[in-house]
């Protein structure tokens, strides 16, 4: 708006000029012209700019639905451009050879009033920016993010990066890898060394506290010549889609509450989801519900956004990268009369998948070849349907089904008129589609070395919200759940001080210690075969992720509770050939879930429910790998020591 009317000031200008020139002629003319000129000349223009300037000063209420012509198609300064970032240059990335140095820089900083969906509210974001941009290297390169936090502290964790040169302490998981960011302008230089064989689609996060909510993550893409041919399919452009469900406060302001006693893990539901950041909200004062309930917070200002739209082009084959960059919700993702042809899942290459519609967990990725099935339409609708089943209480806020536009004809302005696939969602459970649907691409279950399917460490995990001291519902992995500790990271401890510690020194051999509030499954043997065996007590489902591995779904339920002798039964119940292997499984309330990988990457790696609530409420263990390695590594920065000393 600002500019609009800083170009209407200056057109004034313009014409009391030139009324000026014809005033200097008319120096003879009758006394009653004269007024009349300066009326004209002097009282209209300073009326009109006065009139500017207010509405300059005070910015509209409210404006109706008659005001969006004039926000579509215009890009506010801090809305990241997302129709040219997140489109990819597939031609560029075809002439790039690894080895390269990749350097991207990270602000991050709180900004207030700004309004992704057309409700203002102050958002944490890098570059003043929201969302966080695209960050791409290919496989073999070295990517540098250089991250200066201004005003508040952060660390900033690449989703799904193996971090397997030696290079656990950059992963970002605070207090964990290493100590924050400090708010005052610190900063950190994060040098990740990307493994060859490492590609496909992942994001990058806020690992600091609830800080990804406020607007902290972006997406992440990994090229590879070798993944192109393993995908042997020649499409020709390449669309990075990103969807999160979305909050209308800070996700510190939920906390209290939700944290509090006699709260049962009744998790803050999202006012909105966007899609590459916006969406059309529809605001009524009548309805509108208040960020937990605050009066206070009744929008001081709307504006109709528009939906997210896709200009493509109609004679190219399309690569479509889906990231749920979510806090909370997970949802069904589908385009009217265009079949997705599944092939990668959180950086693995699957066998081809044929979907319609398709169901992501928080922080799962899917790549997908878009088969259009007819071309009579020049728009067509992009659904995102978060299922409502997954949330504990109702927000009238929320419009659940979040759409965006698909372009074929870039001048039609029209929205589309395309029919949904036939969609049976908001299922009666919350959980991931059937993952035995999806196979590894060429893929092989490792197994220990005399063939069996057992492998060489089996670690149960019974998950489960129990109210405990002080009337507070945590979350546990078995009887432990998570606090940080205060003034360090559990790396900084178990690495620089690994002969005496409160948490876990070198000398000790069990594979379960639980000190000083930290859950850690100790694995010393370089090679070993481990299974995680995942039984969820609790009714909500929980997406589960692994830090610095992918793992290979074994087995996957979505109720009853696994059995030993599952192992050694030809009935189905596990899968040793080729099942998916990635880096997030939903898994459902009641349900279970084995994942397998080898003990194969020095550092201390988190393993926690991705629900960001969750996380707060201590849904996190810590997988100590190859402590004897990583102890004796003296590549490590001191700047990432320093982190810790000025957090203290
Ligand atoms: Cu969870």
């Amino acid at each position: 708006m600002g500019n609009e009317m800083g170009s209407e000031i200056g057109n004034e200008n313009v014409n009391s000029k030139q009324l000026s020139k014809k005033n200097r002629k008319s120096r003879y003319r009758p006394i009653w012209l004269f007024l009349l000129q300066v009326f004209f000349c002097v009282v209209v223009p300073a009326l009109v700019v006065a009139v500017c300037l207010f509405y300059v000063n005070v910015p509209h209420r409210h404006s109706s639905d008659s005001d969006s012509e004039s926000v579509l198609g215009k890009t506010e300064s801090w809305r990241l451009d997302t129709q040219k970032n997140y489109t990819i240059d597939l031609d560029y990335w075809k002439t790039q050879t690894p080895g390269v140095d990749r350097h991207y820089y990270l602000n991050v900083s709180t900004m207030s009033q700004v309004a992704p969906d057309g409700i203002e509210r102050n958002v944490t974001v890098i570059n003043g920016q929201y969302p966080g941009p695209l960050v791409e290297a290919n496989a073999g390169d070295t990517l540098f993010l250089h991250v200066q936090a201004q005003g508040v502290p952060t660390t900033i964790h690449c989703h799904g990066l193996f971090f397997n040169k030696n290079e656990s302490f950059n992963d970002g998981a605070a207090f964990i890898n290493q100590c924050p960011i400090d708010a005052n302008g610190g900063t950190y230089d994060y040098e990740i060394h990307l493994d060859e064989n490492q590609s496909g689609t992942y994001w990058y996060h806020s690992h600091y506290g609830a800080q990804q909510a406020d607007g902290v993550f972006g997406p992440l893409v990994i090229h590879s010549a070798r993944e192109r041919e393993l995908i042997n399919d020649s499409y020709d452009a390449e669309v990075v889609v990103m969807v999160n469900d979305y909050y209308h406060a800070m996700a510190n302001s939920y906390l209290p509450e939700y944290l509090g006693p006699d709260n049962e893990n009744t998790e803050p539901t999202p006012d909105d989801g966007l899609i590459q950041g916006t969406n059309d909200f529809k605001y009524d004062s009548a309805t509108y519900v208040t960020p937990n309930g605050d009066t206070d917070l009744v929008p001081a200002n709307f504006t109709q956004m528009p939906p997210a739209v896709f200009n493509f082009d109609p004679h190219k084959r399309y690569r479509i990268r889906v990231i749920n960059a979510g806090f909370f919700a997970p949802f069904n993702f589908a385009i009217d009369r265009h079949k997705m042809k599944v092939v990668e899942a959180d950086g693995t290459v699957t066998e081809p998948l044929e979907l319609e519609s398709i169901d992501m967990s928080v922080a799962q990725r899917y790549s997908f070849i878009l088969e259009p099935q007819d071309t009579r339409l020049s728009e067509y609708w992009m659904r995102v349907r978060f299922n409502s089943f997954c949330f504990a209480q109702d927000n009238a806020n929320f419009n659940t089904s979040v759409s965006g536009v698909i372009r074929y004809d870039h001048k039609g302005t029209s929205l589309p008129s395309s029919e949904s696939w036939e969609y049976f969602g908001d299922d009666v459970r919350c959980r991931d589609f059937n993952q035995t649907l999806l196979r590894t691409l060429e893929g092989q279950v490792p197994r220990v070395q005399n063939g069996s399917t057992r492998p060489d460490v089996i670690v149960e995990l019974d998950v489960s919200f129990m109210i405990k001291g002080n009337q507070l519902d945590r979350g546990y992995f078995n009887d432990m759940t998570y606090t940080a500790l205060a003034n360090s990271s559990t790396m900084n401890v178990l690495a620089k001080s690994h002969l005496q510690n409160s948490i876990k020194e070198l000398q000790t051999t069990q594979v379960e210690t639980k000190n000083d509030g930290q859950y850690l499954i100790n694995l010393d043997k370089r090679g070993a075969v481990v299974d995680l065996i995942i039984n969820n007590y609790d009714d909500g489902a929980h997406p589960f992720h692994l830090h610095g591995h992918k793992f290979w779904v074994l087995s996957s339920a979505d109720r009853g509770y696994f059995k030993k002798s599952f192992y050694d039964s030809d009935n189905g119940e596990m899968d040793f050939t080729n099942p998916i292997s990635r880096d997030v499984l939903g898994v459902s309330g009641f349900g279970y879930a084995v994942i397998r990988f080898v003990v194969d990457n020095p550092g201390v790696w988190p393993f926690h429910c991705h629900i960001g609530w969750h996380m707060e409420s201590g849904l996190l263990l810590q997988i100590n790998e190859l402590q004897s390695e990583y102890s004796s590594w003296t590549h490590i920065p001191s700047a990432w020591d320093e982190l810790c000393q000025t957090s203290a």
